[in-house]
C-alpha cells in the first residue's frame, strides 16, 4: 500500500486538501528512550496495538492563498510548534513553500485523559502527504511519522505492529498481527484529564541519562520482544496481555528509579491495579498495562469485558472506561471528495 494509490486531487488551482483517519495505540512492549533525539530515533524496539475506539481525525490544506500555518485542535486554535515543524517536512519532500490550514479532531470525547500523540501524527502524516500529492511507501511514511512522534509510526501500519530499532532509515514500523487476528479487548480506564508534568519526550531523557536500570531494561528487552512477537504469531491474546503487563511494570521501573524520580502513577491508577490484580485472584484473566500517564490500559479476552468493565466502573477513584477492539491502519477518508 502507498499513499500513491490514494486519493488526492487538487479542489482550485493549486490547493489541495486531505483528510485522515489515524487510531492512537497502546504500547505492548514499551518505547522508552531514543538514541538520537533530533530524529527521535528509540533505544529500543517496541510493539504496540491501535485502538478502533480512539482515533483522530485530520485535515490538511495546502494552498497559495493561505498566509501563515494555522492548527485547530479540538475545536481551539493551537500554535504546537510539533505539528508545524511536521508540515515542515512533508513541504520539504514536496518542494513547496505553501503554507498549510490543519484541522484535528479526536474521535472519543474530551477529558477522557487519552488525547495521542501517536493518533495525531500518524492522522497529520498520512493527511499531509496526500495533500501535498507525495508518493510514499508504507515504510516511509511510518519514518515521517516517527519524526512527528515516535509512537506515531506504528499507528500508520495498524493492528499489532513493530517499530523496529536502529538507524533513522531502518527505524519504521512493521505489522506483526491484524486487528482481527487475536482475541483481545482493551478498556481504557480514564483516572485523570491533569496533563502529565513531565511529557514523553522530557522524561526519556531524564531516565537515559539517569536510570541505573535503564541499561538493564534494554538488555531484558532482546527477548521480552522475542516473547511477544511469539504470542502473537501463536495468536494468544491472553499471553499478549500478560506480557504488556510484564513490561509496564519493567519501564515503570526505570521511571521511578530516574533522577529527579518519574512517577506517573496517582492513587487511582493503584486502585486500578489492585482491582485488576483481585480480578485475577477471582479467575478472570485480566491485565493492566500504563504508558507515561497515570490512566490505564486493562487488556483481557472478549468473554471477560462486561466482568471487567462491571469491576472496574464500581471504583469511585474511575471517571471513565472505553472499550476498544484492535483498530486498523491510518487511511484517508474517501468520502471527503467533494
Ligand atoms: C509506548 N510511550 O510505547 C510508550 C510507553 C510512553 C510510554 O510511546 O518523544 O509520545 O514524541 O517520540 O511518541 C510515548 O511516545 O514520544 C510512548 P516522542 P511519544 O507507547
Amino acid at each position: 500500500m502507498s499513499v500513491h494509490s490514494w486519493t488526492s486531487w487538487r479542489t482550485e488551482g493549486s490547493r489541495l486538501k486531505s483528510t485522515a483517519i489515524a487510531c492512537a495505540n497502546q504500547g505492548l512492549i514499551k518505547y522508552w528512550g531514543k538514541t538520537d533525539e533530533a530524529l527521535r530515533v528509540p533505544s529500543n524496539g517496541s510493539i504496540s496495538v491501535c485502538l478502533a475506539a480512539l482515533t483522530t481525525r485530520t485535515t490538511v490544506e495546502f494552498s497559495e492563498a493561505i498566509a501563515h500555518d494555522s492548527l485547530v485542535l479540538n475545536q481551539r486554535p493551537s500554535n504546537d510548534p510539533r505539528v508545524f515543524k511536521h508540515l515542515d517536512r512533508i513541504r520539504a519532500l514536496a518542494g513547496s513553500k505553501m503554507r498549510a490550514r490543519v484541522v484535528s479532531e479526536n474521535g472519543f470525547p474530551p477529558g477522557v485523559g487519552f488525547a495521542s500523540s501517536a493518533s495525531g501524527f500518524a492522522a497529520l502524516t498520512v493527511s499531509g502527504v496526500a495533500a501535498a500529492g507525495l508518493a510514499m511507501p508504507l515504510p516511509e511514511l511510518s519514518r515521517l511519522a516517527r519524526l512527528g512522534s515516535g509512537s506515531a509510526s506504528r499507528s500508520i501500519p495498524g493492528g499489532f505492529a513493530e517499530l523496529l530499532a536502529g538507524d533513522d532509515l531502518h527505524s519504521v514500523a512493521v505489522r506483526l498481527a491484524g486487528p482481527d487476528d487475536l482475541d483481545f479487548r482493551t478498556l481504557a480506564v480514564g483516572v485523570g484529564e491533569s496533563p502529565k508534568k513531565v511529557g514523553s519526550s522530557e522524561g526519556m531523557r531524564i531516565t537515559t541519562a539517569t536510570s541505573p536500570f535503564f541499561a538493564t531494561r534494554l538488555e531484558y528487552l532482546v527477548g521480552a520482544l522475542d516473547r511477544m512477537r511469539a504470542a502473537l504469531r501463536a495468536r494468544n491474546g491472553t499471553e499478549v496481555a500478560r506480557l504488556a503487563e510484564v513490561d509496564t511494570l519493567n519501564m515503570h521501573a526505570t521511571m521511578l528509579t530516574s533522577d529527579p524520580p518519574l512517577v506517573y502513577w496517582s492513587g487511582a491508577t493503584l486502585d486500578v491495579i489492585r482491582a485488576v490484580l483481585a480480578l485475577r485472584e477471582a479467575g478472570t484473566q485480566a491485565y493492566f498495562s500504563i504508558d507515561a500517564g497515570e490512566n490505564v490500559f486493562v487488556n483481557c479476552r472478549q468473554q471477560d469485558v462486561t466482568a471487567v468493565r462491571e469491576r472496574l466502573g464500581g471504583l469511585a477513584s474511575v471517571s471513565s472506561v472505553i472499550e476498544s477492539a484492535p483498530g486498523g491502519p491510518a487511511r484517508l477518508v474517501e468520502d471527503h471528495l467533494f
